[in-house]
């Protein structure tokens, strides 16, 4: 297994000094999201392109039609009301039982002062991986025309690691803070805004190597289509903040085909 200092570059991002971290943590609270360039050193994010493009052929594509709440149809309302309604989402996906062992991901993962980081930074005590061998670690490839469409999180917060952009397209759009699902407001009309293009999301535009800490949940987000014959490689890397959980059966089955 790799070395943290080989795969991530300390010096732009010293996620162990507490003056770094307490100004992540600004970011991550006053942006919705925490976005370090130049997280991974070149030669980690090289390696990782390299170790990607190998397990492709193995990843299992997905083409999907959702509601941004990412919750399910309910008859009593209207087909075009914007709990029913449904945008596309369709991408490749790789999971933690086959990303290798000496893989610079899993040093990451596993990583004492990258935990503590992030615990720091999101305010829980303690992170753990999922009980399932599929969820903690995931590599997302979009192809040409795929895109991840408008959608909440269920979960409280995302980390990724973009590996490789495509030429054109996949920029992250998202819009901080847009319902409060601790209180159950939903927003339907400034959601539906969004989604009808009526108004403008805010766009990043993300270089690999980067790392990114967003709270997903009530900041609703997408990723627009790849253009261009490069693939989008992106790593999510998911905790829970209680030990021995794993992600649903109906979850696993959605976004890999298969619960182990
Ligand atoms: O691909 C990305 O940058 C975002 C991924 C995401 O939003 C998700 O997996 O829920
Ligand atoms: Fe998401």
């Amino acid at each position: 297994m790799s070395n943290m200092s080989h795969v991530v570059d300390f010096e732009s991002c010293p996620i162990g000094t507490q003056d770094f971290i307490n100004s992540c943590k600004d970011a991550f609270y006053s942006e919705g999201v925490l976005m370090l360039e130049g997280f991974l050193t070149e030669e980690a994010v090289k390696d990782l392109v390299a170790e990607a493009e190998d397990q492709k052929e193995l990843a299992h594509y997905t083409s999907a039609t959702h509601n941004v709440y990412l919750t399910p149809y309910q008859d009593h309302l209207a087909e075009d009301h914007i709990q029913n309604r449904q945008v596309s989402s369709s991408k490749g996906c790789i999971t933690t039982d086959q990303i290798p062992t000496t893989s610079g991901l899993r040093t990451i993962y596993d990583s004492d002062v990258f935990r503590k980081f992030v615990c720091s930074v999101v305010s829980v005590p303690e992170l753990y991986e999922y009980a399932d061998p599929l969820s903690s670690i995931n590599v997302h490839y979009a192809n040409e025309g795929q895109e991840l469409n408008w959608h909440f999180d269920n979960s409280e917060f995302a980390i990724t690691l973009l590996l490789q952009s495509p030429q054109g397209g996949g920029s992250f759009d998202y819009v901080k803070d847009l319902r409060s699902a601790e209180v159950g407001d939903m927003n339907h009309e400034e959601v539906e805004a969004y989604v009808d293009g009526l108004r403008e999301p805010t766009s990043l535009s993300v270089e690999p190597g980067t790392l990114m800490l967003f709270s997903g949940r009530n900041s609703m987000h997408r990723v627009t289509p790849t253009i261009g014959d490069q693939t989008r490689i992106l790593v999510v890397l998911a905790y829970n903040s209680e030990p021995d959980i794993s992600l649903s059966e109906e979850a696993r089955m959605t976004f890999y085909g298969r619960l182990g």
